[in-house]
């Protein structure tokens, strides 16, 4: 080698140890969103009630401003304009989710809304002309007012009747789709939606309703893998799993009793549904303490519905990918003693145990959630968790972001915080070895954003929700994304940490 080519080959050498890290070329790159947050349209086109309808219509004191998804970001009739910017973005693949009311106005098979199938065929066939991958959500939060009014997911039937739905959408859709996740985050649906109350429908019993509801909604997710399996796989090939989620938790000090209250704070979002589909049955430590404290606070059986035998056989092994949403992490210590059984009251945060608190050099969002804090290492510690405790499945991220005002279009934060994020799976990825093979961003758009309204946007695209052109404008963020994925690379990652 000559000396300019040994000069040369420094220099090279000293650009790659800037860090380049590069993904490889089958990782997926993508976007998210949910239908009830985007579409509007909520009472046209055929289009039965959902439960949020219902919520924001009965309780607008429950929603900041009294907004709700009437229009949202009217992506009933602006897809195209998504897709489009799903196009320019060079995404791979778009997680999206049906409207089950849009589909089954009354929730059941009985009466099939062909207007609304003709709108999903629609956005798949776009899709398609631009090489998008669908990845379809079958529920994310909008039950129908009719189901609702059964029980809701107290109701052990409602899985009877998602699992009827779920068959119509893969015979429907199937042709198109190929990657399906049955239910969205469940212990986010059981625990605001029937123990805190801040999500519909607006129950507040946590130590009993959200455990009804993990129980029903493990069974419409089980009954709809294997009804998958049975009549669908052969001949469409595809895919199905479910989203999980849960806040990482480190320990608030060394002290055992922190650590304990970390793994526990865990395995009551992430053990309480992947322990029954990755490993079989609730986690041994959730049945113990439930059912302890259940006796001493004078419950004839414990308030953690037993699963059968059948059961238990039914929902191990649902799974051929695990879609996973991180967003932030918390410290833990232990609310009471764990010893502690008498004057224990009854609910979910009692039964986990957990007192929350954070780290005041972590970066907080502006506007968001009480806790939406920017902590990449807790990225890595949860992927890791899951490949440990789960048998390393595959993974996809079916969502992480940040918050910000939604008029902000110069969002350096939510640049910072993709910058760090990204990182941090790299080296779960190939330092750590986790099977994961894709991302997605919440959110494709800013959009109706549940119980915060449209008070914060977790949007790589801001919409203006004060026109009726809903238009839609790309954020810096949008452009950051763009070019790490034109690229497949992350610069500055630094794998020391
Ligand atoms: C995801 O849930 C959802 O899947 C998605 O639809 C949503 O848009 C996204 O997060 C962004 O929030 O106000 O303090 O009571 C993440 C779990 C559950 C976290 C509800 C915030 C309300 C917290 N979220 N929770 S608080």
């Amino acid at each position: 080698m000559n000396l300019l080519g040994f000069v040369f080959s420094l220099f090279i050498i000293g650009v790659s140890s800037k860090c380049q890290r590069c993904f490889g070329e089958d990782f997926m790159w993508g976007a998210a969103t949910s239908a009830h947050q985007i579409e509007g349209a909520w009472n046209t086109s055929g289009k039965g009630e959902n439960v949020w309808d219902w919520f924001t219509h009965n309780y607008p004191e429950k929603v900041r401003n009294g907004s709700n998804a009437d229009i949202a970001t009217d992506s009933y009739n602006k897809y195209q304009e998504d897709v489009d910017l799903l196009g320019n973005l060079g995404a791979n693949f778009y997680r999206f989710s049906l409207s089950w009311s849009r589909i089954l106005p009354n929730g059941t098979t009985n009466n099939i809304n062909q207007e609304g199938v003709d709108y999903y065929l629609n956005v798949l066939k776009a899709l398609q002309e631009k090489n998008i991958t669908p990845i379809v959500t079958l529920y994310h939060w909008d039950l129908p007012i009719s189901l609702h009014e059964m029980g809701g997911w107290n109701n052990p039937l409602v899985a009877d009747y998602f699992n009827d739905y779920a068959t119509l959408c893969y015979s429907l859709f199937g042709d198109y789709v190929k990657y399906w996740l049955t239910l969205n985050e469940p212990i986010s649906q059981c625990y605001y939606g029937y123990g805190s109350g801040g999500h519909a429908p607006g129950y507040t019993e946590s130590g009993t309703m959200t455990y009804m509801c993990a129980y029903t909604q493990l069974l419409a997710h089980a009954k709809a893998y294997r009804s998958y399996n049975e009549t669908f796989r052969a001949k469409q090939n595809g895919k199905v799993g479910i989203v999980l989620v849960t806040l990482w938790y480190e320990p608030a000090t060394e002290s055992d009793a922190d650590k304990q209250a970390a793994e526990w704070a865990i395995q009551w979002a992430l053990g309480l549904f992947g322990h029954p589909i990755f490993i079989g049955n609730w986690p041994q430590m959730v049945i113990d303490r439930i059912g302890n404290l259940s006796v001493a606070q004078g419950f004839n059986t414990s308030r953690l519905p037993a699963f059968t035998e059948t059961e238990i056989e039914l929902i191990k092994g649902t799974y051929d990918y695990l879609g996973l949403n991180y967003y932030t992490t918390l410290l833990a210590s232990p609310l009471l003693d764990f010893t502690d059984y008498e004057n224990v009251t009854v609910g979910y945060g009692y039964d986990r145990n957990v007192l929350s608190s954070y780290d005041p050099s972590w970066t907080q969002s502006p506007v968001s959630w009480v806790t939406l804090f920017d902590v990449p290492a807790g990225f890595r510690a949860m992927l890791n968790w899951v490949a440990n405790n789960f048998g390393n499945p595959p993974v996809i991220i079916t969502e992480n972001g940040w918050s910000t005002y939604i008029d902000l279009l110069n969002d350096t934060d939510r640049i910072q915080y993709i910058k760090g994020h990204l990182c941090s799976i790299y080296k779960a990825k190939y330092v750590d070895k986790v099977n994961l093979f894709g991302y997605a961003h919440w959110s494709l758009m800013d959009n109706f954003e549940w119980s915060s309204g449209y008070s914060e946007g977790f949007g790589l695209v801001s919409v203006d929700f004060t026109s009726p052109n809903r238009t839609r404008t790309p954020k810096a963020s949008y452009y950051y994304y763009q070019k790490i994925i034109k690229s497949n690379c992350l610069e500055h990652c630094s794998l020391n940490n």
